[in-house]
């Protein structure tokens, strides 16, 4: 007898996922593109585990019925049968196989879960055992059955046994969110359809939605498989420069937006919009944006309940104001806080988020030092801010460099919901013609003690919501997705996108682990391979770090126009405010007793680490202190010797990774092959641009 809760895969939905399957395997046996990015399902080719597996995975069991859970089941169809060659049957009957539902779902008659188990579940965490000739998979929502499913399979790609497996997660992190800065609408020319984005033209095809193509699902698919539950779909610029992004709000869009969310839905993604401050004036010709005005209030809740009436998960707004030419309260001479609380209210009754962020910078009466505005100008709004608005700030204290210190608002602001933003588009780190994985920098990040309470008040902790005990707290990611065939621009790449998701989910993971995972599920598990993979994605950083910008010096690059130039090549003589490199020697000065006094804003005993010359870490030295070219550094080398040395040996590492890659010739399929091997090629160029111009610079300077 088949119970009320348990569910009967229609059978139309596995033929059409068993076509699409034999589709795909036929044709990335001919040409990988890399769409597949780390969902290939390959078959598993050793004999022993293919038995396991097929007798273990052969036949489904699915409780319970929600979109969600369709869309678990679909993939362990999917994964199964590409893995072992054999699509699993689906069956009310079956006692044996995969079982998958929720705890309460499932008949004591076939798992017991004891309270230990049931306790330890959060509201998005699974739970994957084996019970004999069973693999349950359970959780106490269906977001964790999808997140589980992902899970297994990728336990299979990995070619894990599944004898005795039990793995029970929960995320650790609330909110994971991805943040595109994608520019719907009419663009002006010269302006591409993602800022900062290298890997081809927006995924989100405005013109044709709401009618959605085949991409959305496995953009979607991608997100969920690392535990992503939220994204951003446009970018933060909304109308500078003549953007558009701001017509989301308006009713045109309204049904392209519902089309997205309803996809979305079928992953667990909740969908989220950037805003613009001045809506109520843009879009309905209102006097101003001031928080105290009661028409703008009544503007903005009007709005909402108009989203809310279409999307009813709708995630929230994010707002960057008062920031780049961006709008925001402070032309009224309203703070920060109250601007957020203005959009927050209209969002709280229906459960939303109002996302803003901390990234500003450049007004007057703040400290000449961009690093110590952002603080200056929210750590006294701490405790100010509604209890469903989320101040998101950046890493650092400027903008995404390839090394600068941790952004002190981490550890200064107790009483604020925060969310860590993360770039994981290269926007300072090589766009998508170098490889740089950013896992490495990302573990800095967020293991680093903010001593805000004492040890262990780490960023990870922080954005847990565990050392302040705020309900929301988490991380976003500005995507490095774009139309390209294989999503990233660069297929090594989408490590980055993978890690950032996996180190959402849970930031205590370690970059051993992600690396290891990213790379078997990629290339599959050849040792060969995985060497040389692993060997330039865990340097790649360093190398990056070595051949451009020193010691946390910052910014020595090209201009930040927004289209494919910005930020890429070097251009160390323009940017002498950031680095302040004259003939006496070069650094930032940020210290209390010399200079701009930004040290001041971290907790001790970080502030007198950096204070300090003789305790401020070397790779930071230039981010901290002005000093001599002559100045010894740890190694035993002066600063202008290290310069030249890291400088001429970053090429050199650059040329040994393209040596190493030619060694993968015929282990991998010759497409991915040759597209990474003539990336590699050209960055060995784009590094010699860099050491060339930054060498020349320092040695005329130093004399
Ligand atoms: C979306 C930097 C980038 C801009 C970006 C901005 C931000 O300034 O260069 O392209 O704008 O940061 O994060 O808002």
């Amino acid at each position: 007898m088949i119970k009320a809760t348990e569910y009967i895969f229609p059978r139309i939905r596995i033929l059409m996922v068993t076509t699409l399957i034999s589709l795909s395997c036929f044709t990335s046996a001919s040409a990988e593109t890399g769409y597949e990015a780390w969902l290939r399902y390959k078959p598993v080719d050793d004999p022993v585990l293919l038995e396991e597996y097929r007798s273990m995975a052969g036949t489904i069991r699915v409780f319970g019925k929600s979109e969600i859970i369709n869309s678990a089941v679909e993939e362990l169809i999917s994964g199964v049968t590409g893995i072992t060659g054999i699509t699993p049957f689906i069956s009310a009957k079956y006692r044996s196989g995969i079982i998958i539902g929720k705890a309460s779902d499932i008949p004591k008659s076939l798992c017991r879960f004891s309270s230990d188990e049931l306790r330890k579940l959060d509201t998005e965490g699974f739970l994957i055992k084996r019970k004999g000739k069973r693999i349950i998979i359970t959780s106490r929502e269906d977001r964790g059955l999808l997140y589980g499913a992902f899970h297994f399979l990728r336990l299979m790609q990995m070619g894990e046994s599944l004898k005795g497996t039990y793995i029970l997660e929960n995320p650790v992190t609330p909110l994971r969110l991805l943040n595109h800065w994608d520019n719907p609408g009419i663009l002006p020319s010269g302006i591409p359809s993602i800022e900062r984005g290298y890997a081809g033209e927006s995924i989100f095809r405005w013109d044709e939605l709401p009618v959605l193509n085949r991409r959305y699902t496995d953009y979607a698919r991608m997100l969920a498989s690392v535990g992503i539950n939220g994204t951003v779909i446009n970018n933060v610029n909304t109308a500078k420069n003549g953007l558009e992004g701001w017509k989301l709000l308006t009713p045109e869009y309204l049904p392209k937006l519902k089309a997205l969310a309803s996809e979305f839905r079928k992953y667990g993604i909740r969908l989220y919009i950037s805003v613009n401050f001045f809506s109520p004036v843009m879009i309905s010709g209102i006097s101003d944006a001031d928080p105290a005005n009661s028409r703008v209030r009544l503007w903005w809740s009007d709005k909402v309940k108009e989203i809310y009436s279409e999307i009813p998960d709708f995630g929230g707004f994010l707002v960057k104001a008062d920031s780049e030419g961006e709008p925001g309260p402070m032309k009224y001479g309203r703070t920060h806080a109250e601007g957020a609380n203005l959009i927050a209210s209209a969002l709280e009754p229906f459960g939303g988020l109002l996302i803003w962020r901390a990234f500003v910078y450049g007004q007057k009466d703040l400290s000449p030092d961009r690093a110590s505005q952002a603080y200056q100008i929210f750590k006294p709004l701490d405790g100010k801010f509604s209890a469903n608005a989320v101040v998101q700030i950046k890493n650092g204290p400027i903008d995404f460099q390839v090394r600068e210190p941790v952004s002190p608002l981490f550890g200064a602001m107790p009483f604020t919901n925060q969310i860590i933003e993360l770039q994981i588009t290269q926007e300072y780190t090589g766009h998508d013609k170098h490889v740089c994985y950013l896992v490495p920098q990302w573990k800095e990040i967020l293991d680093f003690e903010t001593h805000a309470r004492g040890p262990g008040s780490t960023v990870a902790n922080i954005i847990s919501g565990s050392v302040f005990g705020n309900k929301y707290s988490g991380i976003a990611g500005v995507s490095n997705i774009g139309a390209d065939p294989n999503w990233t621009g660069h297929l090594l790449a989408q490590a980055n996108f993978y890690g950032f998701g996996r180190l959402a989910w849970n930031p205590a993971l370690e970059t051993e682990q992600i690396t290891d995972e990213w790379i078997k599920l990629t290339f599959g598990n050849g040792e060969k391979v995985y060497s040389v993979v692993k060997e330039i994605l865990l340097t790649s950083l360093k190398t990056y770090e070595d051949y451009t910008s020193p010691l946390g010096v910052g910014l020595m690059c090209n201009g930040g126009n927004t289209g494919h130039q910005g930020h890429f090549s070097p251009a160390p003589s323009s940017r002498v405010t950031y680095h302040r490199a004259d003939r006496s020697g070069v650094g930032y000065d940020r210290t209390m007793k010399t200079g701009s006094g930004f040290t001041a804003q971290y907790n001790e005993p970080v502030r007198s680490m950096y204070e300090s010359i003789e305790t401020c870490p070397d790779e930071l030295l230039l981010f901290f202190h002005h000093v001599p070219y002559s100045h010894r550094l740890r190694s035993g080398r002066t600063v202008i010797q290290h310069i030249i040395d890291t400088h001429t040996g970053g090429v050199e590492m650059v040329r040994k990774y393209y040596e190493r890659w030619k060694t993968l010739d015929g282990l991998i399929d010759s497409e991915r092959y040759m597209h990474v091997l003539e990336r590699l090629r050209d960055q060995i160029g784009y590094a010699e641009v860099w050491r060339d111009s930054v060498n020349n610079y320092f040695l005329k300077l130093s004399r």
